[in-house]
């Protein structure tokens, strides 16, 4: 049967609030989760990933979790370590204590950031080439993908990864242009990775059916997701504002953008 309550991790965050919006309108009853209180929801929980007992508690009889919690932008690896990969390890094994069969990870393109950006007749980029995190960050994306097929072959839980783009109302630079996920295809393809049947342990990128993109999104319609948007109607502003992408500058020619050369700075 199609999961109907979902256990949303993160839900205070940017995604989180977003996906709030969107996703009962598919007919999920969201349980939320996160370490800072959420305005106006005051039946969310409030847990640190670090907690277990509340981490239990949190998934027990869910159908299905969306985990979208811990640190989103390149930070230290102690942060990183407790927040990302302590927090995800923590979250699958209470999910396996309590028998949940799905969870949709919200892994990221900088997992595989040090990868040159296609140009020209390049192809898209493949869903199986090497994982090359560009910071610690993605290192910690990295990992949760190797313990999400870890989970799969050891315990029979399915994980969907989903290596987002980004997601926000619009894109705002040339880059994004390649990589942006509208919200709405967003709630499309959360949706499909929680009701696509026997997904074991699959892995997809998360963008809408951008013009430029840079990503196969064969894996990603496999599980019946039908992108509807295209990042196409920004270019031209963006372009006139920031110019095209620059093959000589390194924070152009990534995949994962200036999280290559330097910790993010946010908004960029
Ligand atoms: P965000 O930073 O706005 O939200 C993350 C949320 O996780 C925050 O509300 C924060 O309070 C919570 N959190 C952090 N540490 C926690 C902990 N130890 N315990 C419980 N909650 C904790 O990030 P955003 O943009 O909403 O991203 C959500 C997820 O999607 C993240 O895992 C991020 O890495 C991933 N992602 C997002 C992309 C995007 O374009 N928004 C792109 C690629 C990946
Ligand atoms: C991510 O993984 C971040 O969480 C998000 O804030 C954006 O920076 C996104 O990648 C991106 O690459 O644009």
């Amino acid at each position: 049967p199609a999961p109907r309550t979902v256990l949303l991790t993160g839900a205070a965050g940017g995604l989180g609030t977003l996906m709030r919006g969107l996703l009962p309108a598919y007919g999920y009853e969201l349980r939320l989760l996160d370490l800072r209180p959420i305005e106006g929801e005051p039946d969310a929980i409030t847990a640190d990933l670090g907690d277990k007992e509340a981490l239990r508690e949190a998934v027990r009889g869910v159908d299905a979790i969306i985990h979208l919690a811990g640190i989103s932008l390149e930070s230290t690896f102690d942060k990183i370590l407790k927040a990302n990969i302590e927090g995800t390890y923590n979250l699958y094994e209470a999910a396996r204590e309590e028998g949940i069969r799905r969870i949709v990870f919200a892994s990221s393109n900088h997992a595989v950031g040090f990868t040159p950006r296609p140009q020209g007749n390049d192809p898209l980029i493949p869903i199986d080439t090497p994982h090359r995190p560009d910071t610690f960050y993605g290192l910690s994306k990295s990992f949760g993908e190797d313990l999400a097929q870890f989970y799969w072959d050891k315990h029979g839980m399915e994980t969907v990864s989903v290596r987002i783009g980004s997601c926000f109302l619009e894109p705002t630079s040339v880059r994004m242009l390649s990589v942006w996920m509208s919200p709405g295809d967003g709630a499309r393809l959360f949706h499909a990775a929680l009701t696509a049947e026997d997904v074991e342990h699959t892995v997809v990128y998360g963008s809408s059916a951008n013009t430029r993109l840079w990503w196969d999104l064969s894996t990603a319609r496999a599980l019946g997701y039908e992108p509807q948007d295209d990042s196409e109607q920004y270019a031209e502003k963006l372009i006139a504002e920031q110019g095209e992408l620059d093959p000589e500058n390194p924070d152009h020619d990534h995949l994962g953008g200036h999280f290559v050369t330097k910790p993010p700075i946010w908004p960029y």
